[in-house]
């Protein structure tokens, strides 16, 4: 309820946002250089042998493509739930079975995982040789790769091509496409071989939003995933280089974005709050593990001396997995022991800026030289969650009747 709330909140600052920075109803995302390279895929569709429609699995509504939804269920369709290592297992395994009800073809995949990637490549050059019905492996296929900008095509398009070129024992040196953090990094289609006998071509494309985005729900998920580039800037001076659909220069306010990492942090730390993922790190707790009690009434003033406490125990260790799971035992401490209700915004955003709070030593950003430690320490707890350092949640809610 509170967590609806304030996803919903984001959701609208981020339209009206956009709101004011376009000319027209399109969003300011929806640059000449997307309308261009939608209108190349879709030219291209009815010519591949294979689509496959890549989404993020924290997210399997949210990040459909809205361009294919003319394109219903289809044999030569797969939807591929991408970054499957950060999405909550038991939920992406219910949206699988609601796809696989609707008739639609669906495959969990982590792009990073090399295992992971053979058995999807297997998957592929079945669905081929069933599509093309014949056995000689003689032919060429093609397999396009589509999606929202960010939710791994690249870095699909190099793991199968990683693992396709070694399984045929091909010479030749490896290609790559660029594979990047930020959104809208790919600008041109290119293709790369992922097998022999027959012989199959991946297309990766750049990654294409609808120009206008009606739910604000979908904007809230979209920025926290980063899907989509809740930071206007990096998505503008991206679309300012140089490719093969143009050079399209933008000329839009530079300086601002369209919502910022603090409220989306906030809207992270309600899903976190609100979810069970948190009583993992029970070990972690200092409450658990030296016998001393905190005060939980006032929790956050207690865990920030719990943490001055252990930085003291091990004052040189400063190492990714100190800090992870120090913020981790920070954010435990602190909603474990909050009786007051969740479910209301005021008391969910009480709950929040402790935590925040809390959390500033932890990152060592120090208030006093810093007026804007709070969107520091933002950027820094978005970045753990965005690399699944803080647990695995999905961000769609399933149908009622399918829960
Ligand atoms: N955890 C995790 N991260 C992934 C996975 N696949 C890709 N990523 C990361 O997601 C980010 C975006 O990956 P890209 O391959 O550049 O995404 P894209 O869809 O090609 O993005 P655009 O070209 O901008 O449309 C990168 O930081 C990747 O390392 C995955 O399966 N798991
Ligand atoms: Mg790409």
């Amino acid at each position: 309820m509170a967590t609806a709330t304030l996803a919903r909140r984001i959701g609208t600052a981020i339209k009206t946002a956009a709101r004011n920075k376009g000319l027209t109803r399109e969003g300011p995302w929806y640059t000449p250089h997307m309308a261009a390279a939608s209108r190349a895929i879709l030219e291209r569709l009815p010519l591949v042998d294979l689509i496959l429609e890549v989404r993020d699995a924290r997210i399997p509504l949210s990040s459909a493509y809205e361009a294919l939804r003319k394109y219903p269920s289809s044999s030569r369709k797969i939807i591929v739930l991408n970054k499957m290592d950060l999405a909550n297992q038991a939920e992406l395994k219910a949206w699988m079975k609601l796809f696989d009800q609707q008739n639609f073809i669906s495959y969990g995949v982590n792009s990073h995982n090399k295992d992971n990637i053979k058995e999807f490549l297997n998957f592929i050059q079945a669905r081929i040789r069933e599509l093309k019905k014949t056995d000689h492996s003689r032919y060429t296929a093609t397999v396009m790769l589509i999606g929202i900008p960010n939710v791994g095509k690249s870095a699909l398009a190099n793991s199968l091509h990683q693992v396709g070129r070694i399984s045929a024992a091909e010479k030749g040196r490896l290609k790559h496409t660029t594979v990047s953090p930020e959104p809208c990094e790919t600008k041109d289609i290119s293709s790369l071989k992922i097998g022999s006998h027959p012989n199959i071509y991946i297309l990766d494309t750049p990654g294409v939003l609808p120009p206008e985005i009606p739910d604000v729900d979908i904007c809230s998920k979209l920025a926290l995933t980063e899907t989509w580039a809740s930071h206007l800037p990096c998505l503008i001076s991206k679309f300012m280089k140089q490719s093969n659909f143009g050079f399209f220069p933008f000329t839009g306010a530079v300086e601002e974005c369209l919502v910022g990492r603090k409220k989306l942090a906030q809207y992270f730390l309600a899903i976190l709050n609100s979810n069970n993922e948190y009583k993992k790190w029970e070990k972690l707790s200092i409450k658990e593990n030296d016998g001393s009690s905190i005060d939980c009434k006032s929790e956050c003033l207690s865990s920030l001396e719990v943490d001055r406490r252990q930085k003291r125990q091990y004052p040189a260790d400063h190492t990714q997995d100190f800090v992870v799971n120090n913020v981790r035992r920070i954010l435990f401490d602190i909603v474990s022991c909050f009786e007051r209700n969740k479910e209301n915004v005021e008391e969910m955003m009480n709950l929040i800026m402790a935590q925040f709070n809390a959390l500033q030593d932890a990152f060592q950003v120090f208030t006093e030289f810093d007026k804007d430690a709070h969107e520091k320490v933002a950027a820094k707890l978005l970045n753990l969650y965005r690399t699944g350092r803080l647990g695995q949640y999905s961000l769609d809610v399933l149908p009622r009747h399918t829960q």
